[in-house]
């Protein structure tokens, strides 16, 4: 077999037919699916009428293929593993076909497969292609009706998008649901689910007043875990009105949990399908963090509506067209439902570690690809979150006004259009005037661009001289790179006054923050009447998707966590004095050096637990150190072991020095109440568990007893699960152990607490871990052909930083197993679960070459094109 091909953006040609209406029919069973499809198709006017018809199609099995009801012969039409082409087809006309599909056997999750017994379709980007003969591109929409056939019994419940239309009775106990979808649509939105299914329904009153129902289908032993993704929902609809103007477009929207699923949920028109772990929430189940989850993504899928379904996009290029709208969108939402500054530090501090890691790594690409082998490999952090970063960056250079009447010519201009992302900035340029040329470069430009600031105060003059100069660096296929528009929102900290001064800049005032705008590689500013010695508080609110290097002082890192007016920038400056802490740690550890704790940061701890700001949740992520992972990032060459150990000697540090400070917070922070996922009570938990986690890493006796009190009392799944965490980190296995055996047994029966269980196991630091994960595989609640418990387990181990990097190689060596065999199950998530592995060159010599090594085992095997661009890439 040949080695699979890229498809490259500058090949790209509008459909040569087009499909106006769609009809299908499903005739459901496990092994022998049939479809039978009736589609409408026109030739392009501009289209030579020797033109083939070409259509996308995999694994399926050809009945019959019919144009305007005349049966084809079999000379008239090839067909390949790539699909089906007719060589002379008329201008217009019917085309009928009737293929045979094994939902039962389909492990990749692509197509139409069966979750617990349960059909269901996942669409998104290429798998309708694995259900009928179809020009599987975005750019074809077409009005789709839909009839699904089950059994009576087994799938009493028959969905699909749009409206139902018609229901009945069919012999041998069969049964027919037809469901009409009016609104044009490319078929990667396509769904259909049939099962056993429960549901919980609501009603929301849109602006307009049309009254649309809202309908969660859950299995039956989820339907008490509905209610806080029923209440996400309608927030979402209401916010989208309030915000953008836009209303829902059916009298029906359906959401449907189902346990098998490749990613987080999928926008689907008028029926999401979820991944159980982003819909199901209950207290006594999940977390504060999954319920925040679950309202974020029942969001994102929601907003998809518009931005992603009424406008969608021309090609798979353009996928950030709409996941870096929808995650902005997103991000906007949750920021004002929950703590805004804490939603942006939680959001930007993933973003460093994990955006900031792929920008470095060999499978760095800008935002807008201009070529890829499985597009499956790009549903990335650039393009979602970088993308997201893009879109706030243009929302904050035009204004909130512009931006929304931007927002408001794309939707009405492009309404059910597949366009690209030159259409979205255009409208932004024109509703503000300003000229986005250059700015465009985000979206073609792979890497991070780095910002190194020199500042100056010229007593003299009473003027502040800034100098920033811009470079990205080389990343695979771009070596050469252009200065980008950077905006960097600032101001200037008085040293006296401890205040924002007054910003003036070539004599015009700006007020006390202003947004400079960083053009060429090198640009100098010059801030006149500056009355006192300032220090710069710089890329306020990380208002740009860069790092920014400026040699401040432990004193000036000091100064702003008190005296910052951003909220942002004070918890940055706490991270940047921990990290100038943990270099010299890293240093002692490596040279053999005793490790000497820095009482600054001591110091500057005792201020914050002393002079708590007023938001609790703010706080514990002050409190919170820089995450190894984002250590690592730092490092020009990630020692994991030093790493490790410098965090744990601050954190322990910080623990005794503050034992009684952290337990007066932890104390203060007890509550009895019932749990609700509201930001008081979420902000008041986090505070609470963070001086708990300090507590128990230096094994204060009491912090441990409060630790295993808090677990037995199993007042909600946050407190229990984080006091667990702490036990099963800690060395007391005599405490651990039965801790982990009665949560096991109480959960047995719920696979989303059980894949807490899992992670909370193999995420610890102890060396045993590898033998552990080991054991788990064999488990009887472990599969691999679930994704989730893939996650849990093995893609849980592969953060497990020390674990996985062991020098023995053996913890590469157990991701290279499990990613060669599912690579025969489930491509696309062994493609991504290969992702630590590739970043082998961030290591010292011994395990770059181990890590080699297993990549070059997995390349050695026949390869899915997923793994297969993904290892290619990570060995070029
Ligand atoms: N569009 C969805 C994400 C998604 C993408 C691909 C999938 O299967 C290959 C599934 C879901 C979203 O942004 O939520
Ligand atoms: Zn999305």
């Amino acid at each position: 077999m040949s080695d699979p091909q890229p498809v490259y953006l500058s090949d790209y040609q509008p459909p040569a037919y087009r499909v106006t209406h769609t009809e299908l029919t499903f005739d459901l069973d496990p092994a022998a699916t049939r479809v039978k499809a009736r589609l409408q198709i026109e030739r392009q006017a501009s289209v030579d009428a020797t033109t083939p018809l070409q259509l996308d199609g995999e694994q399926l099995t050809l009945h019959a293929l019919l144009i305007d009801g005349a049966p084809l012969a079999n000379s008239d039409y090839q067909v390949t593993e790539q699909g089906l082409r007719i060589d002379q087809v008329p201008a217009s006309f019917t085309l009928e076909s009737d293929v045979e599909l094994s939902p039962q056997d389909n492990t990749a999750l692509e197509g139409l497969y069966q979750s617990n017994g349960m059909y269901c379709t996942q669409c998104e980007a290429e798998g309708f292609r694995r259900i009928t003969f179809y020009p599987d591109r975005p750019d074809v929409m077409s009005t789709f009706k839909v009839t699904v056939i089950g059994d009576r019994q087994r799938e009493p419940i028959l969905l699909a998008n749009g409206n139902p239309v018609e229901q009945g009775e069919l012999p041998n106990g069969r049964h027919f649901a037809t469901w009409e979808d009016p609104h044009p649509k490319p078929c990667y939105l396509f769904a259909l689910v049939a099962g056993d299914l429960h549901k919980v329904e609501d009603h929301f009153t849109t602006q307009s007043g049309r009254k649309v129902t809202l309908q969660i289908w859950v299995e039956e032993e989820n339907l008490q875990k509905t209610d806080h993704a029923m209440g996400s929902l309608k927030r979402a609809m209401a916010w989208d009105e309030q915000a953008y103007g836009r209303e829902y477009d059916l009298d029906l929207f359906m959401i449907v949990a189902v346990n098998d699923f490749n990613m987080g949920a999928m926008e689907n028109k008028g029926l999401n399908i979820f991944n159980s772990a982003a819909v199901l929430a209950h207290p006594d189940t999940a977390t504060d963090n999954a319920f925040q989850t679950v309202e974020g993504i029942v969001a994102h899928e929601y907003f998809h509506n518009w931005s992603g379904n009424r406008v969608t996009c021309r090609d798979w290029f353009q996928l950030s067209l709409k996941e870096g709208f929808t995650v902005f969108r997103d991000q906007c939402f949750s920021a004002e439902t929950n703590s805004a500054p804490v939603k942006r530090i939680q959001d930007v501090s993933f973003f460093r570690t994990a955006q900031f890691a792929e920008d470095a790594g060999p499978t760095a690409h800008p935002v807008r690809p201009d070529h890829y082998i499985e597009i499956t490999n790009f549903y990335t952090l650039t393009i979602y979150e970088k993308g997201a970063e893009i879109v706030r960056m243009l929302c904050n250079l035009v204004g909130w006004e512009a931006f929304r009447q931007g927002s408001d010519q794309y939707f009405q201009r492009f309404d059910g259009q597949a366009v690209t992302i030159e259409d979205f900035v255009d409208c932004m340029a024109e509703a503000s005037g300003l000229d986005l040329s250059q700015f465009m470069r985000w979206y073609s430009q792979a890497g991070t661009p780095e910002i190194d600031v020199h500042g100056e105060y010229d007593y003299a003059h009473g003027e502040y001289h800034l100098t920033l100069r811009q470079r990205t660096p080389a990343t695979p296929d771009q070596v050469d790179k252009e200065p980008l528009h950077i905006p960097i929102a600032m101001g200037l900290v008085g040293t006296k006054s401890g205040q924002d001064l007054t910003l003036t800049l070539d004599g015009e005032k700006l007020g006390r923050q202003a947004v400079i705008h960083l053009r060429d590689d090198e640009q100098t500013f010059v801030f006149t009447d500056v009355a006192e010695a300032p220090v710069p508080s710089l890329l306020r609110n990380f208002s740009a998707p860069v790092k920014l290097h400026f040699p401040y002082s432990r004193e000036d890192l000091a100064f702003l966590l008190t005296h910052d007016s951003d909220g942002f920038n004070r918890w940055d400056a706490g991270q940047r004095l921990a990290m100038l802490a943990l270099d010299d740690l890293i240093a002692a550890h490596r040279n053999g050096v005793e490790k000497v704790m820095d009482s600054r940061v001591v110091e500057a701890f005792r201020s914050l637990l002393a002079n708590a700001p007023a938001d609790k949740a703010v706080l514990a992520e002050m409190l919170t150190l820089p995450s190894e992972a984002y250590i690592a990032e730092q490092q020009p060459i990630v020692d994991v072991d030093a790493i490790h150990a410098a965090r744990e000697f601050i954190r322990q540090s910080l623990a005794m020095a503050l034992r009684d400070e952290f337990m007066a917070t932890f104390e203060a922070n007890r509550s009895d109440d019932a749990y609700a996922p509201i930001p008081e009570q979420i902000a008041q938990r986090s505070l609470k568990n963070v001086a708990l986690a300090y507590l128990v890493s230096i094994e204060d006796e009491q912090g441990l007893a409060l630790c295993e009190a808090q677990f037995a009392a199993d007042h909600n799944m946050t407190d229990v699960r984080h006091a667990l965490t702490l036990l099963v980190h800690s060395d007391r296995d005599d405490l651990a152990s039965p801790a982990l055996k009665s949560f096991g047994e109480k959960w047995a029966h719920d696979p989303l607490v059980m894949d807490q269980w899992f992670s909370v196991q193999v995420s610890r630091p102890q060396a045993d871990v590898i033998d552990r994960v080991k054991y788990l595989m064999a488990h009887p609640a472990f599969s691999l052909k679930n994704p989730n418990r893939v996650r849990a387990l093995i893609g849980a181990f592969a953060q497990n930083r020390v674990n996985f990097h062991r020098l023995d190689g053996q913890g590469y060596a157990l991701l290279a197993d499990v990613v060669i065999e599912l690579n025969r199950l489930n491509p696309e998530i062994a493609a991504r679960l290969i992702t630590p592995l590739t970043r082998w060159q961030r290591f010292d010599e011994t395990r770059q070459e181990l890590m080699r090594s297993q990549l070059e085992r997995i390349q050695r095997e026949p390869l899915s094109s997923n793994v297969y661009e993904v290892v290619e890439k990570a060995l070029a």
